[in-house]
């Protein structure tokens, strides 16, 4: 089985690369990704030896074409993926989510390929705080930002492409995923490294803002299942019943690393920040048989702690760039 993994160097495609090289040894698996700020060849080291790295985009049509020939199966993480950069310049998100996404099913229709396109639960936009409902398959899209706008975009050409062209593809929308090699960026990598650094962690308005976490390998377990049983054409929401308000997450964080429960600072709100998601992973469940393997948040954020402690020399080189960025934003 040969798989093209895109955007493999980022967080989740390079945990779903180290999982695929663990446990299926009879893989043979080619990266392609562009290395933008958030790509990184240090998140592939420990699995080298085994791994292909191809830099280049998505969005190249030729190489795209080259390289989808040359596999069976293509699973697509590239994308531009953090809703603050969206709202700064949402360019490189219409180019890589869209186009990027385009020129994978091209290729994918002309060489009669499998595509699995990795999406997130971010297309259904929000839900209250106290909406006893939680996102199925059948929920309507209703994005909010240009970042998950784009997202939305990319799966409904995907759909498009299996209902106009027979394509063989399937999706997978999951909730917010937390493990290593997470760009420090994104919410809780900044507050460990934030934490680590001797820094208030930043919580964006009151911190009432409820994400349903994952960690990074039960997402991936979960892609190797759509992968394995998956029918084809169809989307499965991937999620872990995780959800924790932005309050909660911060002061278990403060107490995993020994420090007060406010200990942190209120910063200025994100503009258009969604209130709420949360998944109903029933199909995926009954379907495919998956469940996750890490029970509780607490559990899954002490062993990320402990990872970004033990690996400074992954995180640190992109701290005072990104943490400058913020600042220029007041957050
Ligand atoms: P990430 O930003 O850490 O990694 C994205 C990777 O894509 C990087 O290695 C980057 O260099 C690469 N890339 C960007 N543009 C490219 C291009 N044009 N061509 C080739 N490579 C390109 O993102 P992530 O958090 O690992 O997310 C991976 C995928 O999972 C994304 O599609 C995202 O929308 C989706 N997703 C993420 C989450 C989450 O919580 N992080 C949740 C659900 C779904
Ligand atoms: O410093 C911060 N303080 C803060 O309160 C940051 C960076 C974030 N936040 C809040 C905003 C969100 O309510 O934390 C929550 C999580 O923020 P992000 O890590 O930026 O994630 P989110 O915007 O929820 O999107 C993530 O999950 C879905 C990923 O970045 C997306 O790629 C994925 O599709």
């Amino acid at each position: 089985m040969r798989l093209l993994v895109t955007g493999g160097a980022g967080f989740i495609g390079a945990n779903f690369v180290h999982q695929t090289v663990t446990h299926r040894p009879d893989h043979q698996v080619t990266v392609l990704d562009s290395l933008t700020y958030a790509g990184n060849r240090a998140s592939l080291e420990p699995v080298a030896s085994s791994v292909e790295l191809v830099e280049g985009s998505i969005a190249d049509g030729p190489l795209v074409d080259r390289l989808v020939a040359e596999h069976d199966i293509v699973v697509n993480f590239a994308a531009e993926s953090h809703n603050d950069n969206s709202l700064r310049d949402p360019e490189p998100f219409l180019q890589t989510n869209i186009i990027g996404t385009y020129r994978l099913l091209e290729a994918v229709r002309a060489h009669g390929k499998r595509l699995h396109h990795v999406s997130t639960d971010e297309v259904f936009g929000d839900l209250e705080l106290d909406d006893p409902k939680r996102f199925t398959e059948d929920t309507p899209y209703r994005p909010s930002s240009p970042y998950s706008s784009t997202k939305a975009g990319a799966d409904l050409l995907v759909r498009a492409w299996v209902r106009s062209f027979g394509i063989e593809a399937t999706i997978s929308n999951c909730s917010n995923n937390y493990g290593p090699y997470q760009h420090v960026e994104k919410f809780i990598p900044r507050q460990v490294t934030n934490i680590l650094s001797g820094v208030k962690p930043k919580v964006y308005g009151a911190g009432a803002n409820v994400r349903d976490w994952i960690h990074v390998d039960d997402h991936n377990r979960a892609l190797h299942a759509i992968l394995d049983g998956g029918r084809l054409g169809e989307t499965y929401l991937i999620g872990a019943d995780g959800e924790a308000d932005n309050l909660t997450v911060v002061r278990t964080l403060l107490r995993v690393l020994g420090k007060a429960e406010d200990w942190f600072d209120f910063v200025g709100d994100r503009p258009g920040h969604d209130l709420r998601y949360a998944i109903d992973a029933g199909k995926l469940r009954t379907e495919l048989g998956w469940t996750p393997q890490y029970a509780d948040l607490e559990t899954g954020l002490a062993a990320t702690v402990a990872w970004y402690r033990d690996n400074e020399a992954w995180w640190a080189p992109a701290k005072a760039a990104t943490e400058a960025g913020y600042s220029a934003l007041g957050r």
